[in-house]
């Protein structure tokens, strides 16, 4: 099948893209669809034209693969200007998604006509690090106008088709049949003077007063970074103050630096790094996944209630058991609660929310459990207690049904040995708020079969999570990396820097929240009940004393209005000098001299510990790949997207220094420094995490 199929429908052509498997502009697509316009334009029996796409795809944007490479003509700017300039009507036939450089190629059409059902349109340049590069910042001002066009391309978000239609995007929904549409709404712009956006002139008077110093004081802490959400501003201003040929120049310029970026590398790499995530080696398509259409969760708690409201807001029956009446009334009542608040909140409809609400089945009987095709277990996080359910749900769960743990440390393959069907166990190990967090750690026990492994996977992409393969280990990837790097942080609180300092520190270079903010938010007392579960001996023990303290103090965080900071009623943190007192009481009770430590300082410690971690993880197989690494901290620990991850900022660091630095640390600091033999080697062969991955796709 030719990458551009051209067709004809009496006197209108209709140029069809067909590049799998989303339609990217890669060069052959672009060549081909300029040379099937030309000839279009050059047949005196064509009237009209229409181009469409394939499938789920009209297209999905430039192809990412090829910005490494050199750009070969026809540039897609190029091409989008010559569809504008055609003299006869050109209509896009918007069949399915239409992301970036796919909606710029729309927003060149004089018209767009969609199918109803399309969900996904919209410029998401900016979760990539650069902006719309292909006119998008100067067409869609002109389209729907500057407020809406700034806060789509600045969020990145995508629109339906029913709202875009009712932004000015949109000329024509199709119920269906969406070409036959287009080639009707073509065949009528006949012999009528094209509509070109880029004729079109912005009127000043529709552009709200100080719209874009606005955003520009919103971009702080845009999730794409320091670079990008500010292009994207300045590029949109452009198109109220420029004709469009300036404007489109002011763009590039403006594309072209972002795209230079270590943000916008990190945030491609970020991309692609999650798609690979779901490859596991060994399991194929060819692996027949099970089928899961009803869902059960035992345990109504923090986890399993958003656990249950993960899968209903993906559509699944869930039947959700605990012990207590009053623990079931309490869980049940706040997924009813979200659910109305989303409703409220217009996130979905009212009758999305009850129809949710419908599909929940509360019990308080395990046996209720037996129809599920999936079940999650979410109790108390303690062995013995674990093993006693999961004999239970041994005996009561149908043949073929996946019994999962949500357990966040415990060992995956003991629990599972206490069962007869220890193929069909697996640690699927959400992250709090289990309902918002992307993050779901599936960790694969010994005799996990392949199987599950692959219903895993899919699961996860069904209800909007990225799922990323652990091995067993203590806390397995994210935890373990977590407990080291929490250590760290803990020998620094002795050395002398202060929770702000730290917080501030790893805040200011782009942590969503600082690992101490963080633990008062989730709970000390979590942290506490891990701790005296393991019994900590030696160096971990003596580091862990302010933390203990604390909450030996009754300062469980947040949800006690005191933690490492004190809460107020707006649950803003604020310094507390009973903290500050208590550190530096610990520290002298054990003979540590304290000092100023330095922010950059402060950042590298907690990095290089992740990273070192990291390597052992994966030295030990408990990790696929360095970059599974990276989409976990990304997407279930706060780590900034532009700074790519713990892996990939130890690359940019270049390994050999990263080593240094480590053996540096190792012999001011001692044993928790032990540099990993993987890094050793790499940067003796001047390897790096990227390459290693490349061997492991
Ligand atoms: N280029 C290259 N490959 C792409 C691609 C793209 N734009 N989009 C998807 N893929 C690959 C992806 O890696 C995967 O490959 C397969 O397609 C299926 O994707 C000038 C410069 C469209 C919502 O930001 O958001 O245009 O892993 O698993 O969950 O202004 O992909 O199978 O080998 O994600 O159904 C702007 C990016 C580009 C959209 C589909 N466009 N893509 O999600 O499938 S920049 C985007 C997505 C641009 C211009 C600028 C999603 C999707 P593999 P998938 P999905
Ligand atoms: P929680 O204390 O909030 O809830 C546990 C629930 O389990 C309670 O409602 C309790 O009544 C119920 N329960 C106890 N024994 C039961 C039994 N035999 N049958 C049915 N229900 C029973 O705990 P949580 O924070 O939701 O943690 C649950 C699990 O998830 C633990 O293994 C924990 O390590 C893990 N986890 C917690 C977090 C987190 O941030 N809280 C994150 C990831 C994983």
């Amino acid at each position: 099948m030719a990458i551009v199929e051209a067709e004809r429908r009496g006197d209108v052509a209709i140029i069809r893209m067909n590049n799998p498997p989303v339609n990217a502009l890669g060069h052959g697509l672009r060549a081909g669809l300029d040379k099937a316009l030309a000839e279009a334009n050059g047949d005196a029996a064509v009237k009209a034209i229409v181009l469409i796409g394939t499938g789920k795809f009209f297209s999905a944007g430039a192809d990412i693969t090829e910005f490494r490479a050199e750009m070969r003509e026809p540039y897609l700017p190029q091409l989008i200007d010559r569809i504008e300039a055609s003299g006869k009507p050109v209509v896009a036939a918007i069949n399915g998604t239409a992301l970036g450089g796919g909606l710029e190629l729309a927003l060149g059409c004089h018209y767009r006509v969609a199918d109803k059902d399309v969900r996904q349109l919209g410029l998401p340049e900016i979760k990539l690090g650069i902006i719309p590069g292909a006119g998008g910042t100067q067409r869609l001002p002109r389209a729907i106008g500057v407020e809406a066009a700034l806060q789509l391309i600045t969020s990145g978000a995508f629109i339906d088709a029913k709202r875009a239609a009712g932004i000015g995007l949109i000329d024509q929904l199709a119920d269906g049949d969406v070409l036959g549409a287009a080639v009707a709404f073509a065949r009528g712009q006949i012999c009528k003077p094209p509509r070109r956006l880029g004729e079109k002139s912005i009127d000043a008077a529709t552009i709200p007063a100080g719209l874009f110093d606005k955003a520009r004081a919103g971009i702080a802490r845009h999730p794409s970074g320091p670079i990008a959400p500010k292009a994207a501003i300045d590029a949109v201003e452009a198109s109220t103050t420029l004709p469009i040929a300036e404007g489109t120049a002011r763009e590039r310029q403006l594309f072209r630096e972002a795209a230079a970026s270590p943000y916008a590398r990190a945030l491609q790499y970020a991309f692609f790094a999650e798609r690979q995530a779901s490859n596991l080696p060994g399991i194929g398509a060819d692996i027949k996944q099970r089928a899961i259409e009803r869902v059960g969760i035992l345990g109504a708690g923090t986890m399993g209630t958003g656990i249950t409201l993960a899968f209903l807001n993906g559509g699944f029956p869930v039947t959700i058991v605990d012990t207590t009446e009053e623990a079931l009334d309490k869980g049940v009542g706040r997924i009813k609660d979200t659910l109305s608040a989303n409703a409220k909140r217009g996130r979905i409809t009212e009758a999305q929310a009850a129809d949710r609400i419908a599909k929940l089945t509360p019990s308080l009987d395990v046996d209720d459990l037996g129809k599920a095709d999936l079940i999650i277990e979410a109790v108390f996080e303690n062995m013995a207690l674990k093993k006693e359910v999961f004999a239970k749900l041994d005996q009561i769960a149908k043949p073929g049904a996946i019994i999962a743990t949500n357990t966040s440390t415990l060992d995956v393959d003991q629990i599972a040995a206490v069962t007869k069907r220890p193929q069909d166990v697996v640690g699927l190990h959400f992250f709090s708020p289990a309902n918002i967090m992307r993050l779901l750690e599936i960790v694969r026990a010994k005799k996990t079969g392949n199987d599950v492994m692959a219903t895993s996977m899919a699961i996860a992409k069904r209800i909007g999570k990225v799922g990323v393969q652990a091995g067993v280990c203590d806390g397995f990837v994210g935890n373990r990396m977590l407990a080291a790097y929490g250590g760290e942080v803990q020998a620094m609180l002795f050395e002398g820097a202060m929770p702000q300092d730290i917080d501030g520190a790893l805040e200011a270079w782009g942590m969503a929240m600082g690992p101490l903010a963080v633990s008062d938010l989730a709970g000390l007392d979590v942290g506490y009940r891990i701790r005296k579960e393991r019994k900590l001996t030696g160096e971990a023990a003596q580091f862990a004393r302010i933390a203990d303290k604390i909450v030996e103090m009754g300062r469980l965080g947040q949800k006690t209005g005191a933690g490492y900071y004190r809460y107020d009623a707006n649950r803003k943190r604020q310094v507390d000098p009973e903290v500050e007192a208590l550190i530096r009481a610990e520290a002298e009770a054990l003979q540590i001299k304290q000092r100023p430590i330095p922010a950059e300082e402060i950042v590298e410690r907690s990095l290089l510990r992740l990273a070192n971690e990291g390597a052992k993880i994966i030295e030990e197989g408990i990790a696929l790949r360095a970059s599974d690494i990276d989409t976990m901290y990304l997407n279930g620990y706060g780590f900034p997207a532009w700074r790519g991850g713990p892996m990939w900022q130890a690359d940019q660091m270049g390994l050999k220094k990263v080593a240094e630095r480590i053996r540096g640390y190792a012999a001011k600091y001692g044993e928790r420094w032990r540099i990993a033999p993987l890094i050793e080697r790499l940067a003796a062969d001047g390897g790096t995490f990227a390459a290693l991955n490349a061997k492991k796709t």
